[in-house]
């Protein structure tokens, strides 16, 4: 078997409307995440990771610290995209979120306004490239996090990621050229589905049924 890149769910220019451009969905899905895959398929038989699942990969490599940088930066920016489009939709966006998730956001975080903004600086203050993340953390509560690069909480053993927003510039150049924090907040007032992040909180987390 090989990793392979998932079709998105839904179409490239689904999103336009709500501020992810089709040339954006076009050249992040379809060239960088696919560069990834291409890369990390190339990794496979050197890196001994015939069998195994993504998630593992990932988390291996998180634990192999620099010795597992090489195969982190495909396996995790793999594992990291796969989310990203499933937590966005056509329906998504809104204040509306569904009562469990609401529930938890208000218990753990203080409220979705106090989230958000967590949320929001997570990704401001990622300097450089890397993600903003939701996750249910070690002790079972919601938690936000960010990491660099492509790295995620799964290699960082911090915990399971349910929403997690992409702040590499490639992410958001074409739509809001180097304002970060607008695409920040374009993400999750229009572009997060929150149905999503609730059923992968009531699964407690993704998997990709992806392996090598
Ligand atoms: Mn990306």
């Amino acid at each position: 078997m090989a990793f392979s890149l998932p079709p998105l769910p839904y179409a490239t220019s689904a999103l336009a409307a709500q501020g992810m451009c089709q040339e954006t969905l076009e050249l992040h899905h379809g060239k960088h995440h696919n560069a990834y895959v291409t890369a990390l398929n190339g990794l496979i038989e050197a890196k001994g990771l015939a069998g195994k699942s993504l998630e593992s990969i990932v988390a291996e490599a998180g634990k192999a610290g620099a010795d597992g940088l090489p195969v982190l930066n495909q396996a995790g920016q793999h594992w990291n995209h796969v989310l990203f489009w499933q937590v966005m939709s056509p329906n998504g966006g809104g204040d509306k979120l569904p009562a469990r998730l609401a529930a938890r956001i208000d218990s753990d975080l203080g409220g979705l306004a106090a989230f958000k903004e967590a949320f929001k600086q997570a990704g401001v203050t990622q300097f450089g490239s890397g993600w903003a993340w939701l996750i249910i953390g070690a002790d079972g509560k919601l938690k936000v996090t960010k990491t660099p690069n492509g790295s995620n909480p799964i290699a960082t053993g911090e915990g399971t990621p349910i929403l997690g927003v992409d702040v590499w510039e490639h992410a958001y150049y074409l739509d809001f050229r180097n304002l970060r924090p607008s695409y920040l907040d374009n993400f999750l007032n229009k572009l997060v589905d929150w149905s999503v992040v609730e059923s992968l909180m009531d699964k407690g987390g993704l998997s990709t049924d992806q392996s090598a």
